[in-house]
């Protein structure tokens, strides 16, 4: 089995069993489409500072003010890990400890507001995250959450938009000490100026969960929620193409609470080697290709909804302005749910994820939509001509879902496909 050399012989040599499953994931990442929204491919210098002795240093608290000794190293690498951060977001206060987004959500709840205070957020069957406020999550147990929704759909594609009417008119009502931005299966722009002057209206916080499109946004793609927000949260692994972790972003206002709130509040010890990879990521994201990357991302994202319109699928709000595709099967085969349609594409070689459309009869388990995303296809170079090819080979693939020899054939032909765009060339 191949994958980065650089580890790739230490690993199968010391462990066989994990050298051969970590060969196994490269080889599926290589020779299939990576069409979830949230993934990407990091570089090979991500994956490098990954994957370094940085991984045995404990080093709890923040730089200048560690706990325990020999960090003199570490500090000087999460120091440009927040310094590159700022630079990138034109931010006053960056975090970069976050293990991930969902403790980055949790850590600014803990800065911003009190147990037990009323949050306003988007409903999570209309594209909210598990993080704001789902009954199966911890933050609905320490928090109210109240919800607002999308506009009804509309023929012309111009509904399931933000209802700006209801954020304002719940606001009003619920009177919430914070309000909170962002979803994570919504494929349209999110203006954070008008959550801001709701939230002005009625006294709250705002809270943007940049999340999706961190990496639209530093790419220029998205409009920036940075300074317009009091605290923007994200994972730093999907558009913004770094490693796992999450990051937070504040005003110098609420610096001090949100570096309480990750540690010592919800966090103990940073994971110091995926820091030194977020700042390789960050550096990486400064630089001007990387905004081409971004465009390119919602240019192919925009071309990948138009075929698949074409094939007979229904877009959720009509299209796309991000690298988000939305897609309400029913229109396409009302007998198709999206967990077969993801398990049948899965056998053909295209990895996508089931997911619930606004308001969907079928249970989160079921579902009536699928979600695509751009931004792991576009870091591999496709561009125009393959996402019309993919739309094809999506929509073939489900229209002859019972036959086995022609799922078989699509599987030769993505493969094919994938070997003109392999993300980490040949090894
Ligand atoms: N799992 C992420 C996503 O796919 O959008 C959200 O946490």
């Amino acid at each position: 089995m191949s994958f980065i050399p650089s580890t790739s012989a230490i690993l199968n040599s010391a462990d066989p069993d994990v050298g051969r499953l970590v060969g196994e994931e490269f080889d599926r990442q290589q020779t299939t489409l990576q069409l979830i929204a949230s993934e990407n491919f990091v570089s090979e210098a991500v994956l490098a500072a990954s994957g370094t002795v940085l991984t045995n240093k404990y080093s709890e608290g923040y730089p200048g003010r560690r706990y325990y000794g020999g960090n003199q190293i570490v500090d000087q690498v999460e120091d440009l890990a927040r310094e590159r951060l700022k630079q990138l977001f034109g931010a006053e206060h960056a975090n970069v400890q976050p293990h991930a987004g969902a403790n980055a959500n949790l850590a600014a709840y803990m800065a911003l507001i009190e147990p037990g205070d009323t949050v306003l957020a988007m409903k999570l069957d209309h594209g909210g995250h598990l993080t704001h406020g789902s009954p199966a999550n911890v933050t609905s147990k320490i928090w109210r959450f109240v919800d607002y929704g999308l506009t009804p759909a509309a023929d012309d594609g111009s509904g399931e938009r933000i209802d700006f009417n209801q954020v304002r008119d719940r606001a009003i009502a619920e009177r919430p000490k914070l309000i909170v931005a962002g979803a994570t299966a919504y494929s349209r722009t999110i203006d954070a100026r008008i959550f801001r002057e709701i939230a002005d209206e009625v006294g709250a916080l705002l809270m943007f969960d940049a999340a999706h499109p961190a990496g639209l946004i530093a790419g220029g793609a998205h409009p920036s929620p940075v300074g317009i927000a009091d605290v923007v949260t994200f994972t730093t692994h999907k558009t913004l193409r770094g490693p796992r972790g999450g990051a937070i972003l504040s005003s110098a206002e609420f610096a001090k609470k949100v570096d309480s709130a990750i540690f010592p509040g919800l966090q103990g010890g940073p994971l110091e080697h995926a820091i030194a990879a977020k700042a390789v990521a960050f550096g990486e994201a400064l630089r001007p290709e990387f905004s081409v990357y971004a465009h390119q991302i919602v240019a192919n994202a925009k071309v990948l909804a138009a075929a698949l319109s074409a094939e007979g699928f229904r877009l959720v709000a009509g299209g796309t302005d991000n690298h988000i595709v939305l897609v309400d099967l029913r229109t396409f085969d009302a007998a198709l749910t999206g967990k077969e349609a993801q398990e049948v594409l899965d056998r053909a070689g295209i990895t996508c994820n089931r997911n619930t459309i606004p308001d969907d009869p079928r249970s989160p388990f079921v579902t009536s939509g699928l979600r695509f995303g751009t931004p792991a296809m576009t870091t591999t170079g496709m561009g125009v001509p393959e996402m019309e090819h993919v739309a094809q080979l999506i929509a073939r693939t489900l229209r002859h879902r019972t036959d086995d020899a022609q799922i078989a054939a699509t599987r030769a032909e993505v493969a094919e496909l994938c070997r003109g765009f392999q993300p980490y060339g040949t090894h």
